[in-house]
């Protein structure tokens, strides 16, 4: 067993015993009350999850297990010589809550690497589909198609403890993210360069080992591990977290459960949204004739958009309410190795033009950009133009966040989740409006 799994086993006991303590003692304790129109807007607010994985701060930003965005990138290892830290490093900082030792970090990425090779019958299905795919159906497809190696199943049609789920849960999450960057980048490679696929290389680490996969030199292996890293998790709520565990709640194993969370990742409101930013700003540069619109031309711009009913892709948040840190770290990024790329200087100018006219309109309740206003411009750069793609990247980090969730929600006797509806009509006798 490596040390990973063997500190989740050695942790749980006593996170089950606090579990098992607040519910015998405090079950019917009340947390807040639940808004009619909480029934409409999405359920914003209402406090009904449960994590430990990360937690969303509205004015401070993601804390993954206690960490700031800064203090988790200047915490974890990293290579000799690297930028960013290691990818394998915040898995096991999602999993366990430790920071990893560099001794740690290598066991997580030698055991990645035996759980690595994608089986033939994947890029069968994947040949298969026509080119016009979107990769983001292609890439939940290719999960799809391995669910069929699920450790889970195996274990749960012999017959298992419900105390022991947690271990082949485990077993599936690492060996389905083990295989995510190379069907990612193999879906990269077969859709928009030919088919011209680049094999994996197992002796580099993973955010590296993606670079190369999809054949982008330095530093595009730094802005990989950064990118995973930042898209990891963002607390229990958002559409492809809550999605995924939902799924695996009714007992599915990660495959399903991770798809499906994926599925939700390619809406426009949600994952997408990168894709719609860059789409959005190349629109601006097309309409103005030139890669450097004035102020004046971007605010004419963004007013358009808004007038023709459409939100300004990238800003704006369902919890946050300042600038997300996730945007700044990639905007840092941006400073150091990219600071006079056209498209970043058109960002960096609606980083000041967009937020003071969302807040004239007075609609949303944050004018601020979120982590999808600054990632396409990166990706841009690198040569990495096909935007389609850019969501599935995201998925790959998301994966990092989400697999741990489900762990730990079987670890800790989640149950299968089944809240209440009620209808129309009863809500407005709740009201006392009169028919
Ligand atoms: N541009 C224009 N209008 C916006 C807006 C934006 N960027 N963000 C919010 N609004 C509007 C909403 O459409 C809503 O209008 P309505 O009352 O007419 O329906 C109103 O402001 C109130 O919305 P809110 O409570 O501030 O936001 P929300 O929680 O309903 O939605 C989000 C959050 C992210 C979906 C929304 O801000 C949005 O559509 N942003 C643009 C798309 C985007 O960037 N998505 C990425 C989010 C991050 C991620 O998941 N990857």
């Amino acid at each position: 067993m490596t040390q990973m799994k063997e500190k989740i086993a050695s942790l749980l006991p006593a996170w089950r015993e606090r579990v098992v303590r607040l519910l015998k003692e405090h079950g019917d304790t009340e947390v807040g009350p639940v808004k009619i129109s909480q029934f409409y807007n999405g359920m914003r607010g209402v406090k009904c999850l449960t994590t430990d994985i990360s937690y969303l701060d509205p004015f401070e930003g993601i804390r993954f297990r206690g960490f700031t965005i800064p203090e988790t990138l200047e915490k974890l290892p990293r290579a000799p010589g690297a930028e960013m830290p290691y990818v394998e490093g915040h898995l096991y900082l999602l999993l366990t809550g430790e920071i990893p030792t560099d001794d740690q970090v290598e066991e997580v990425n030698k055991d990645l690497q035996k759980r690595g090779k994608v089986p033939g019958y994947v890029w069968d299905t994947l040949r298969a589909l026509p080119k016009d795919t979107h990769p983001m159906t292609m890439f939940s497809i290719a999960i799809m198609a391995l669910q069929k190696e699920s450790v889970f199943v195996k274990k749960y049609n012999e017959g298992m403890s419900k105390f022991d789920y947690w271990d082949p849960m485990y077993e599936d999450a690492m060996n389905l993210f083990a295989k995510l960057h190379t069907m990612a980048a193999f879906i990269y490679r077969y859709k928009y360069k030919d088919g011209d696929i680049i094999e994996p290389d197992f002796s580099m680490d993973y955010g590296k080992n993606f670079a190369h996969m999809m054949g982008v030199a330095t530093p595009y292996d730094e802005l990989s591990r950064l990118y995973f890293i930042l898209h990891s998790d963002h607390e229990s709520g958002n559409v492809s977290a809550h999605t995924t565990h939902l799924v695996a709640s009714a007992l599915s194993d990660c495959y399903y459960s991770l798809s499906a969370g994926l599925n939700g990742l390619a809406g426009p409101l949600h994952g997408l949204a990168n894709q719609e930013v860059l789409r959005w700003i190349q629109d601006l540069m097309n309409k103005m004739g030139t890669e450097t619109p004035t102020v004046e031309q971007m605010k004419k711009f963004v007013w358009d958009t808004l007038k023709s009913g459409q939100v300004i892709p990238g800003y704006g948040h369902a919890v946050l309410r300042k600038t997300d840190p996730r945007y700044a770290a990639q905007r840092d990024f941006s400073l150091k190795h990219l600071p006079d790329d056209p498209i970043f200087k058109v960002v960096s100018m609606l980083y000041d033009i967009v937020p003071p006219i969302l807040e004239e309109q007075g609609k949303a309740k944050n004018p601020w950009p979120n982590v999808d206003a600054h990632s396409g411009v990166i990706q841009w750069h690198y040569g990495v133009t096909e935007y389609d793609f850019y969501t599935v990247m995201f998925g790959v980090g998301r994966a990092m966040g989400v697999l741990p969730n489900i762990i730990w929600d079987r670890a800790l006797g989640q149950a299968i989740e089944r809240p209440k509806s009620l209808t129309l009509d009863m809500l407005e006798e709740i009201a006392g409006i009169k028919k």
